[in-house]
């Protein structure tokens, strides 16, 4: 047996064995009032430790299994947005990362449905964040696939901004709640003329559409002085906290950013 098949059967143990967990990245809005939090997949492995999705994900992908995690994650996000609710932050909504093979499979939005309704997820507690290239893959299915999520209350976030050549037409074409610039767009922002200039441009158009920016990968003072300065509405990054698990995530809610 190859690496590779080993992993996919070790993947595949590792689900039923439940090695994998949701780490959390909460995101702030320009008051500093804690919005949303980013769950983040990783891997327990019994005697590696933490494995990062980078490690894991594109195999699960390639293998099918993205499509069962996929869901496990879905369920995940569903029964955090009530231990939000019970650690008292019933505004915070959740947010999953869903990948283009995810996004794609006909049973998703089905499989959502059913999630949404059994549980009564209320309008807003769940967000999909998704890649400019899994929207742009097939963008007409993508306007199928994202109106019928938005019916169900669930917010679209499109994240990872501002690095795809088809930002622009992104924004015209599909409907979106939130756009969430890269960090390599974000990165020295205050002064680095370029990324200033793309900044700008993104907020401004964003805007125009009636849609929320957000700035990832937000590590420095002076780029979160600039993108409040300059309109964004909001930010995430390890100058405000890192992936954490749930509890420790909780505590860094507590503590604003300056
Ligand atoms: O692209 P996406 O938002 O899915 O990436 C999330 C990853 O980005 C997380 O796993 C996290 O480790 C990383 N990340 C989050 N905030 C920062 C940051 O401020 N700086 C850097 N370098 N990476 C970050
Ligand atoms: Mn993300």
């Amino acid at each position: 047996m190859s690496d590779r098949d080993e992993l996919v059967t070790r993947l595949g143990e590792a689900m039923d064995n439940g090695e994998f967990e949701m780490f959390f990245q909460p995101e702030f809005d320009a008051t500093g009032k804690p919005v949303a939090v980013e769950s983040l997949i990783r891997w327990r492995h019994p005697e590696r430790g933490l494995i990062p999705p980078v490690v894991f994900l594109a195999i699960c992908e390639d293998s099918g299994l993205i499509l069962p995690l996929g869901r496990w994650v879905l369920g995940e996000a569903c029964a955090y947005h009530f231990r939000l609710i019970e650690a008292g932050w019933p505004g915070v909504t959740v947010s999953v990362n869903m990948s283009t093979a995810q996004f794609e499979d006909a049973g998703m939005v089905d499989y959502l449905r059913k999630l949404v309704t059994e549980f009564n997820i209320p309008a807003g507690a769940i967000e999909l964040e998704l890649s400019e290239s899994t929207v742009m893959h097939n963008p007409n299915r993508s306007v199928e696939i994202l109106t019928a999520v938005r019916a169900l209350g669930v917010g679209i976030a499109i994240g990872e901004f501002g690095t795809g050549y088809s930002s622009m037409s992104t924004l015209h074409r599909v409907p979106a709640d939130k756009i969430k610039i890269d960090r390599s767009v974000v990165r020295g922002v205050h002064e680095d003329g370029n990324n200033a200039a793309i900044c700008r441009s993104i907020i401004s158009l964003a805007h125009g559409k009636d849609l929320i920016v957000f700035a990832e990968g937000v590590e420095l003072s002076e780029e979160h002085a600039w993108l409040r300065a300059n309109g964004c509405d909001g930010v995430q990054g390890y100058l405000f906290a890192r992936p954490a698990p749930f509890e420790d995530m909780l505590r860094a809610l507590g503590s604003l950013p300056a």
